[in-house]
Protein backbone atom coordinates (compact mmCIF):
# COMPACT_ATOMS: atom_id res chain seq x y z
CA UNK A 1 0.00 0.00 0.00
CA UNK A 2 2.96 2.62 0.99
CA UNK A 3 6.29 1.89 -0.50
CA UNK A 4 9.22 2.31 1.09
CA UNK A 5 12.26 4.48 0.60
CA UNK A 6 15.52 3.02 1.89
CA UNK A 7 18.06 6.04 2.23
CA UNK A 8 20.22 3.98 4.91
CA UNK A 9 23.73 4.44 4.13
CA UNK A 10 23.65 6.92 1.91
CA UNK A 11 24.65 10.99 2.47
CA UNK A 12 24.17 14.13 0.49
CA UNK A 13 21.00 16.10 -0.21
CA UNK A 14 18.52 14.16 -0.19
CA UNK A 15 15.79 15.69 -1.98
CA UNK A 16 15.89 13.83 -5.41
CA UNK A 17 15.29 10.83 -3.59
CA UNK A 18 12.51 11.68 -1.56
CA UNK A 19 8.78 11.26 -2.55
CA UNK A 20 6.86 14.80 -3.86
CA UNK A 21 4.15 15.39 -6.45
CA UNK A 22 4.23 17.54 -9.31
CA UNK A 23 1.42 20.07 -10.02
CA UNK A 24 2.22 21.58 -13.21
CA UNK A 25 0.35 25.16 -12.75
CA UNK A 26 1.90 26.21 -15.76
CA UNK A 27 0.33 24.70 -18.03
CA UNK A 28 -3.14 25.71 -16.75
CA UNK A 29 -2.27 29.22 -17.56
CA UNK A 30 -3.67 28.99 -20.79
CA UNK A 31 -6.84 27.89 -20.24
CA UNK A 32 -7.33 30.64 -17.58
CA UNK A 33 -5.86 33.30 -19.32
CA UNK A 34 -9.25 34.01 -21.88
CA UNK A 35 -11.51 33.71 -18.33
CA UNK A 36 -10.06 36.06 -16.70
CA UNK A 37 -9.42 38.56 -19.57
CA UNK A 38 -13.56 37.67 -20.16
CA UNK A 39 -14.22 39.14 -16.24
CA UNK A 40 -11.74 41.95 -16.84
CA UNK A 41 -13.67 42.92 -19.89
CA UNK A 42 -17.71 42.42 -19.29
CA UNK A 43 -17.59 41.96 -15.30
CA UNK A 44 -20.48 40.48 -14.28
CA UNK A 45 -21.77 38.94 -17.92
CA UNK A 46 -19.27 36.85 -17.83
CA UNK A 47 -19.23 35.66 -14.50
CA UNK A 48 -22.86 34.66 -14.46
CA UNK A 49 -22.27 32.53 -17.79
CA UNK A 50 -18.97 31.22 -16.09
CA UNK A 51 -21.00 30.08 -13.34
CA UNK A 52 -23.37 28.29 -15.77
CA UNK A 53 -20.66 26.68 -17.57
CA UNK A 54 -18.38 25.52 -14.52
CA UNK A 55 -20.39 25.31 -12.19
CA UNK A 56 -23.44 24.42 -13.63
CA UNK A 57 -26.41 26.28 -12.21
CA UNK A 58 -26.47 30.54 -12.70
CA UNK A 59 -26.88 32.41 -9.19
CA UNK A 60 -29.45 34.70 -8.89
CA UNK A 61 -27.13 37.27 -8.26
CA UNK A 62 -23.49 37.55 -7.37
CA UNK A 63 -23.67 38.84 -4.24
CA UNK A 64 -24.91 36.42 -1.62
CA UNK A 65 -27.77 38.59 0.08
CA UNK A 66 -27.29 39.02 4.06
CA UNK A 67 -30.41 36.87 4.56
CA UNK A 68 -28.76 33.63 3.71
CA UNK A 69 -25.92 34.45 5.52
CA UNK A 70 -27.83 34.73 8.19
CA UNK A 71 -30.34 31.62 8.07
CA UNK A 72 -27.33 29.60 7.22
CA UNK A 73 -25.93 30.65 10.72
CA UNK A 74 -29.38 29.81 11.81
CA UNK A 75 -29.58 26.46 10.27
CA UNK A 76 -26.10 24.84 11.11
CA UNK A 77 -26.00 22.44 13.52
CA UNK A 78 -25.14 23.62 16.98
CA UNK A 79 -22.21 21.40 17.91
CA UNK A 80 -20.63 22.41 14.84
CA UNK A 81 -21.21 26.21 15.17
CA UNK A 82 -19.94 25.74 18.94
CA UNK A 83 -16.77 24.11 17.31
CA UNK A 84 -16.74 26.70 14.79
CA UNK A 85 -16.69 29.22 17.90
CA UNK A 86 -13.81 27.53 19.25
CA UNK A 87 -11.71 27.30 16.90
CA UNK A 88 -12.36 31.28 15.80
CA UNK A 89 -11.34 32.23 19.47
CA UNK A 90 -8.63 30.17 19.88
CA UNK A 91 -7.07 31.30 16.40
CA UNK A 92 -7.96 34.60 17.06
CA UNK A 93 -5.73 34.73 20.52
CA UNK A 94 -2.79 33.36 19.06
CA UNK A 95 -3.16 35.65 16.02
CA UNK A 96 -3.95 38.56 18.21
CA UNK A 97 -0.69 37.88 19.69
CA UNK A 98 1.74 38.07 16.01
CA UNK A 99 0.70 41.73 15.49
CA UNK A 100 3.86 44.05 15.54
CA UNK A 101 3.93 47.42 17.57
CA UNK A 102 5.70 50.36 15.66
CA UNK A 103 9.17 50.07 15.65
CA UNK A 104 11.04 53.96 16.11
CA UNK A 105 14.96 53.72 15.44
CA UNK A 106 17.27 57.10 16.47
CA UNK A 107 20.10 56.18 13.84
CA UNK A 108 21.74 59.06 14.64
CA UNK A 109 21.36 62.63 16.82
CA UNK A 110 18.17 63.79 14.60
CA UNK A 111 17.58 61.03 12.47
CA UNK A 112 14.89 57.93 12.94
CA UNK A 113 13.75 55.51 10.85
CA UNK A 114 10.03 54.54 11.89
CA UNK A 115 8.90 50.73 10.88
CA UNK A 116 5.08 51.59 10.68
CA UNK A 117 2.73 48.15 10.15
CA UNK A 118 -0.11 49.40 7.60
CA UNK A 119 -3.17 46.80 6.41
CA UNK A 120 -3.81 45.84 3.35
CA UNK A 121 -6.70 48.33 2.51
CA UNK A 122 -9.11 45.03 0.65
CA UNK A 123 -8.68 41.45 0.93
CA UNK A 124 -10.62 38.89 -1.42
CA UNK A 125 -10.54 35.14 0.02
CA UNK A 126 -11.55 32.60 -2.29
CA UNK A 127 -13.52 29.67 -0.32
CA UNK A 128 -13.74 26.04 -2.27
CA UNK A 129 -16.98 24.15 -2.79
CA UNK A 130 -17.68 21.22 -3.44
CA UNK A 131 -15.67 17.95 -1.93
CA UNK A 132 -13.74 20.85 -0.53
CA UNK A 133 -16.02 23.15 1.25
CA UNK A 134 -14.14 23.85 4.06
CA UNK A 135 -15.28 26.33 6.78
CA UNK A 136 -12.36 26.01 8.56
CA UNK A 137 -10.46 27.30 5.84
CA UNK A 138 -12.61 30.20 6.03
CA UNK A 139 -11.79 30.52 9.63
CA UNK A 140 -8.11 30.02 9.11
CA UNK A 141 -7.60 33.14 6.42
CA UNK A 142 -10.51 35.34 7.81
CA UNK A 143 -8.91 35.98 11.89
CA UNK A 144 -5.54 36.92 10.43
CA UNK A 145 -7.13 39.53 7.80
CA UNK A 146 -9.21 40.91 10.70
CA UNK A 147 -6.49 40.57 13.60
CA UNK A 148 -4.23 42.66 11.07
CA UNK A 149 -7.05 45.56 10.97
CA UNK A 150 -7.89 44.68 7.10
CA UNK A 151 -10.72 47.15 6.44
CA UNK A 152 -12.68 45.69 3.79
CA UNK A 153 -12.83 41.61 3.46
CA UNK A 154 -15.02 39.61 0.67
CA UNK A 155 -15.18 36.40 0.61
CA UNK A 156 -15.86 34.36 -2.93
CA UNK A 157 -17.25 30.63 -2.92
CA UNK A 158 -18.77 29.15 -6.42
CA UNK A 159 -22.38 28.80 -6.66
CA UNK A 160 -23.78 25.35 -5.80
CA UNK A 161 -26.20 23.74 -8.23
CA UNK A 162 -27.36 21.68 -4.90
CA UNK A 163 -27.89 24.96 -2.55
CA UNK A 164 -29.82 26.67 -5.97
CA UNK A 165 -27.06 28.80 -6.76
CA UNK A 166 -25.25 29.54 -3.73
CA UNK A 167 -22.50 28.72 -2.23
CA UNK A 168 -21.74 25.72 0.12
CA UNK A 169 -23.97 26.28 3.90
CA UNK A 170 -21.11 25.68 5.92
CA UNK A 171 -18.76 28.41 3.87
CA UNK A 172 -21.95 30.59 4.39
CA UNK A 173 -22.07 29.98 7.91
CA UNK A 174 -18.79 30.29 8.84
CA UNK A 175 -18.99 33.88 6.99
CA UNK A 176 -22.03 34.80 9.15
CA UNK A 177 -20.52 33.60 12.47
CA UNK A 178 -17.05 35.84 11.45
CA UNK A 179 -19.28 38.80 10.95
CA UNK A 180 -17.87 38.68 6.89
CA UNK A 181 -20.95 40.23 5.44
CA UNK A 182 -19.78 40.47 1.33
CA UNK A 183 -19.73 37.01 -0.09
CA UNK A 184 -20.10 36.42 -3.65
CA UNK A 185 -21.42 33.00 -5.41
CA UNK A 186 -18.19 32.56 -7.60
CA UNK A 187 -15.86 30.45 -7.67
CA UNK A 188 -12.66 29.08 -9.48
CA UNK A 189 -10.10 31.51 -11.52
CA UNK A 190 -13.25 33.64 -12.32
CA UNK A 191 -13.31 34.52 -8.07
CA UNK A 192 -9.60 35.72 -8.75
CA UNK A 193 -10.11 37.59 -11.78
CA UNK A 194 -13.31 39.18 -9.57
CA UNK A 195 -11.41 40.22 -6.55
CA UNK A 196 -8.26 41.49 -9.06
CA UNK A 197 -10.38 43.70 -11.68
CA UNK A 198 -13.17 44.31 -9.74
CA UNK A 199 -16.84 43.67 -10.98
CA UNK A 200 -20.33 45.02 -10.44
CA UNK A 201 -21.06 45.63 -6.90
CA UNK A 202 -17.21 43.74 -5.82
CA UNK A 203 -15.10 46.52 -5.82
CA UNK A 204 -11.27 45.55 -6.90
CA UNK A 205 -9.15 43.87 -4.00
CA UNK A 206 -5.65 44.58 -3.30
CA UNK A 207 -4.76 41.33 -2.04
CA UNK A 208 -6.27 37.59 -2.69
CA UNK A 209 -5.60 34.90 -0.69
CA UNK A 210 -7.15 31.39 -0.09
CA UNK A 211 -7.03 28.20 -1.12
CA UNK A 212 -8.07 26.34 -4.51
CA UNK A 213 -7.93 23.68 -7.61
CA UNK A 214 -5.15 24.32 -10.26
CA UNK A 215 -7.09 26.84 -12.11
CA UNK A 216 -7.51 28.96 -8.86
CA UNK A 217 -3.46 28.56 -8.54
CA UNK A 218 -3.29 29.36 -12.14
CA UNK A 219 -5.47 32.83 -12.07
CA UNK A 220 -3.34 33.10 -9.19
CA UNK A 221 -0.05 33.20 -10.59
CA UNK A 222 -1.21 35.17 -14.07
CA UNK A 223 -2.78 37.66 -11.99
CA UNK A 224 -0.12 38.61 -9.25
CA UNK A 225 0.72 41.80 -9.60
CA UNK A 226 -2.39 42.92 -10.82
CA UNK A 227 -3.49 42.09 -7.38
CA UNK A 228 -1.22 40.64 -4.37
CA UNK A 229 -1.44 36.81 -3.85
CA UNK A 230 -0.95 34.67 -0.61
CA UNK A 231 1.02 31.23 -1.55
CA UNK A 232 -0.29 29.30 -4.60
CA UNK A 233 -1.63 25.82 -2.41
CA UNK A 234 -0.67 22.30 -3.63
CA UNK A 235 -2.07 19.04 -2.27
CA UNK A 236 -1.58 18.59 1.28
CA UNK A 237 1.25 17.09 3.05
CA UNK A 238 1.87 15.06 6.23
CA UNK A 239 5.68 14.53 7.43
CA UNK A 240 6.29 12.03 10.59
CA UNK A 241 9.92 12.00 12.36
CA UNK A 242 9.38 9.42 14.42
CA UNK A 243 11.55 6.25 16.18
CA UNK A 244 11.10 3.50 18.19
CA UNK A 245 9.57 5.21 20.89
CA UNK A 246 6.28 6.19 18.61
CA UNK A 247 2.84 4.69 18.73
CA UNK A 248 2.40 2.62 15.42
CA UNK A 249 -1.63 3.04 15.64
CA UNK A 250 -1.27 7.05 16.01
CA UNK A 251 1.12 7.75 13.13
CA UNK A 252 -0.88 5.63 11.06
CA UNK A 253 -3.88 7.58 11.78
CA UNK A 254 -2.07 10.55 10.66
CA UNK A 255 -1.01 9.32 7.97
CA UNK A 256 -4.11 8.36 6.79
CA UNK A 257 -5.70 11.83 8.12
CA UNK A 258 -4.07 14.00 5.85
CA UNK A 259 -4.15 11.92 2.57
CA UNK A 260 -8.17 11.48 3.17
CA UNK A 261 -8.02 15.20 1.33
CA UNK A 262 -7.28 14.15 -1.83
CA UNK A 263 -5.77 11.41 -4.00
CA UNK A 264 -2.73 13.52 -4.73
CA UNK A 265 -2.21 14.17 -1.23
CA UNK A 266 1.39 13.03 0.59
CA UNK A 267 2.09 11.41 3.60
CA UNK A 268 5.45 10.68 4.53
CA UNK A 269 6.93 8.57 7.70
CA UNK A 270 10.90 9.25 8.25
CA UNK A 271 12.52 6.81 10.40
CA UNK A 272 15.33 4.91 11.79
CA UNK A 273 13.52 2.07 13.19
CA UNK A 274 12.91 -0.88 10.80
CA UNK A 275 10.63 -2.26 13.29
CA UNK A 276 8.51 0.94 13.62
CA UNK A 277 7.95 0.79 9.93
CA UNK A 278 6.87 -2.58 10.09
CA UNK A 279 4.40 -1.96 12.51
CA UNK A 280 3.03 1.19 10.94
CA UNK A 281 2.80 -1.01 7.73
CA UNK A 282 0.24 -3.39 9.67
CA UNK A 283 -1.75 -0.60 11.32
CA UNK A 284 -2.34 1.05 7.63
CA UNK A 285 -3.32 -2.07 6.63
CA UNK A 286 -5.84 -2.66 9.65
CA UNK A 287 -6.78 1.27 9.56
CA UNK A 288 -7.53 2.27 5.46
CA UNK A 289 -9.96 -0.26 4.71
CA UNK A 290 -12.41 1.02 8.01
CA UNK A 291 -11.80 4.68 7.02
CA UNK A 292 -14.83 6.69 5.27
CA UNK A 293 -12.64 7.81 2.30
CA UNK A 294 -10.35 4.24 2.27
CA UNK A 295 -10.45 4.47 -1.64
CA UNK A 296 -9.09 8.26 -1.97
CA UNK A 297 -6.64 7.43 1.21
CA UNK A 298 -5.59 4.30 -0.76
CA UNK A 299 -4.42 5.93 -3.49
CA UNK A 300 -3.18 8.77 -1.60
CA UNK A 301 -0.33 6.10 0.36
CA UNK A 302 -0.10 4.51 -2.72
CA UNK A 303 0.94 7.32 -4.91
CA UNK A 304 4.51 8.43 -5.80
CA UNK A 305 4.36 11.24 -3.32
CA UNK A 306 3.86 9.01 -0.26
CA UNK A 307 6.29 6.77 1.65
CA UNK A 308 7.87 5.28 4.63
CA UNK A 309 11.55 6.87 4.47
CA UNK A 310 14.18 4.79 6.65
CA UNK A 311 17.20 6.51 7.67
CA UNK A 312 20.48 5.92 9.32
CA UNK A 313 19.55 7.84 12.47
CA UNK A 314 17.90 10.65 14.39
CA UNK A 315 20.45 12.73 12.81
CA UNK A 316 19.86 11.66 9.49
CA UNK A 317 16.22 11.72 10.07
CA UNK A 318 16.53 15.19 10.73
CA UNK A 319 18.58 15.74 7.45
CA UNK A 320 16.03 14.59 5.32
CA UNK A 321 12.98 16.23 6.65
CA UNK A 322 14.43 19.54 6.77
CA UNK A 323 15.39 18.55 2.82
CA UNK A 324 11.38 17.66 2.28
CA UNK A 325 10.27 21.23 4.03
CA UNK A 326 6.86 19.89 4.90
CA UNK A 327 3.71 21.56 5.17
CA UNK A 328 3.27 19.61 8.24
CA UNK A 329 5.94 18.10 10.49
CA UNK A 330 4.86 16.08 13.28
CA UNK A 331 7.64 14.62 15.63
CA UNK A 332 7.06 11.85 17.49
CA UNK A 333 10.54 10.47 19.04
CA UNK A 334 11.56 10.18 22.29
CA UNK A 335 12.38 13.78 23.81
CA UNK A 336 10.03 15.50 20.89
CA UNK A 337 10.78 19.07 22.30
CA UNK A 338 14.15 19.33 21.66
CA UNK A 339 14.50 17.37 18.28
CA UNK A 340 11.78 19.54 17.43
CA UNK A 341 13.59 22.48 17.88
CA UNK A 342 16.29 21.16 15.92
CA UNK A 343 14.22 20.87 12.56
CA UNK A 344 14.44 23.98 10.64
CA UNK A 345 12.35 23.66 7.75
CA UNK A 346 8.55 23.07 8.44
CA UNK A 347 5.41 25.15 7.80
CA UNK A 348 4.36 23.96 10.91
CA UNK A 349 5.99 21.64 13.46
CA UNK A 350 3.58 19.56 15.89
CA UNK A 351 5.48 17.91 18.65
CA UNK A 352 4.78 14.86 20.38
CA UNK A 353 2.06 12.02 21.21
CA UNK A 354 -1.01 14.41 21.79
CA UNK A 355 -0.24 17.11 18.69
CA UNK A 356 -1.64 15.65 16.06
CA UNK A 357 -2.00 17.83 12.29
CA UNK A 358 -5.94 17.70 12.72
CA UNK A 359 -5.80 19.47 16.10
CA UNK A 360 -3.64 22.01 14.01
CA UNK A 361 -6.52 21.83 10.89
CA UNK A 362 -9.55 22.93 13.66
CA UNK A 363 -8.50 24.06 17.06
CA UNK A 364 -4.92 24.30 17.93
CA UNK A 365 -5.15 28.24 17.26
CA UNK A 366 -2.16 28.10 14.89
CA UNK A 367 -3.27 28.53 11.08
CA UNK A 368 -3.67 25.26 8.81
CA UNK A 369 -2.64 27.78 5.54
CA UNK A 370 0.57 26.65 5.64
CA UNK A 371 3.69 26.17 2.45
CA UNK A 372 3.38 22.97 0.46
CA UNK A 373 5.96 21.45 -2.22
CA UNK A 374 9.00 22.16 -0.39
CA UNK A 375 8.19 25.80 0.19
CA UNK A 376 8.20 25.96 3.71
CA UNK A 377 12.07 26.49 3.13
CA UNK A 378 11.34 30.13 2.34
CA UNK A 379 8.07 30.78 2.82
CA UNK A 380 5.64 30.90 6.06
CA UNK A 381 2.37 29.78 6.62
CA UNK A 382 -0.87 32.50 6.80
CA UNK A 383 -0.70 35.04 9.43
CA UNK A 384 -1.42 38.31 10.48
CA UNK A 385 1.99 39.69 8.53
CA UNK A 386 0.46 38.31 5.67
CA UNK A 387 -2.15 41.03 5.43
CA UNK A 388 0.51 43.97 6.85
CA UNK A 389 3.04 46.20 5.17
CA UNK A 390 6.09 47.62 6.73
CA UNK A 391 6.33 51.02 5.88
CA UNK A 392 9.80 52.62 6.57
CA UNK A 393 9.09 56.67 7.93
CA UNK A 394 12.14 58.41 7.29
CA UNK A 395 12.48 61.62 9.64
CA UNK A 396 16.14 62.97 9.46
CA UNK A 397 16.90 66.83 10.12
CA UNK A 398 18.85 69.16 8.60
CA UNK A 399 22.41 68.98 10.68
CA UNK A 400 21.31 64.67 10.59
CA UNK A 401 21.66 64.83 6.58
CA UNK A 402 24.70 66.69 6.51
CA UNK A 403 26.25 64.54 8.75
CA UNK A 404 26.03 61.69 6.43
CA UNK A 405 26.00 63.61 2.91
CA UNK A 406 29.65 62.82 2.20
CA UNK A 407 28.41 59.14 2.13
CA UNK A 408 25.94 59.28 0.20
CA UNK A 409 27.59 61.67 -1.99
CA UNK A 410 30.26 58.61 -2.22
CA UNK A 411 27.73 55.96 -3.22
CA UNK A 412 25.82 57.65 -6.02
CA UNK A 413 29.25 58.61 -7.86
CA UNK A 414 29.84 54.94 -7.30
CA UNK A 415 26.76 54.06 -9.21
CA UNK A 416 27.62 56.90 -11.63
CA UNK A 417 24.03 58.38 -10.02
CA UNK A 418 25.33 61.95 -9.59
CA UNK A 419 21.68 63.73 -9.57
CA UNK A 420 21.49 61.28 -6.58
CA UNK A 421 24.18 63.33 -4.45
CA UNK A 422 23.24 66.46 -6.29
CA UNK A 423 19.59 66.34 -4.08
CA UNK A 424 21.24 66.20 -1.12
CA UNK A 425 23.94 68.63 -1.67
CA UNK A 426 21.22 71.02 -2.73
CA UNK A 427 20.00 71.40 0.90
CA UNK A 428 22.92 71.80 2.34
CA UNK A 429 24.60 74.88 -0.24
CA UNK A 430 22.49 77.41 1.51
CA UNK A 431 21.27 77.89 5.11
CA UNK A 432 18.14 78.86 5.97
CA UNK A 433 15.91 78.80 2.77
CA UNK A 434 13.43 76.95 4.31
CA UNK A 435 13.24 74.08 6.50
CA UNK A 436 16.13 74.99 8.92
CA UNK A 437 14.92 72.16 11.63
N1 LIG B 1 -4.91 19.94 6.36
C1 LIG B 1 -5.41 20.97 5.47
C2 LIG B 1 -6.39 21.89 6.12
C3 LIG B 1 -7.69 21.28 6.49
N2 LIG B 1 -7.86 20.09 7.07
C4 LIG B 1 -8.94 21.81 6.35
C5 LIG B 1 -9.14 19.91 7.30
N3 LIG B 1 -9.81 20.93 6.85
C6 LIG B 1 -4.23 21.78 4.93
O1 LIG B 1 -3.40 22.26 5.95
ZN1 LIG C 1 -6.41 18.47 7.01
Amino acid sequence: MISRIDLRGTSGDPRDLLPRAETDVASALETVRPICDDVRDRGVDALMELAERFDGVRPDAIRVPREELDSALANLDHNVRAALHESIQRARAVHRDQRRPETKTRVTPGGTVTERWVPVGRVGLYAPGGRAAYPSSVVMNVVPAQEAGVGSLAVASPPQAEYGGLPHPTVLAACALLEVDEVYAVGGAQAVAMFAYGAGECARADMVTGPGNLWVAAAKRLLKGTVGIDAEAGPTEIAILADETANPGYVAADLISQAEHDSVAASVLVTHSPQLATEVEAELNRRVPETKHSERVTEALGGRQSGIVLVDSLVHGLTVVDAYAAEHLEVMTAEARSVAARVRNAGAIFVGDHSPVSLGDYCAGSNHVLPTGGSACHSSGLSVLTFLRGVHVVDYDRSALAEVAHHVVALADAEDLPAHGEAVNARLEHRGSGDDE
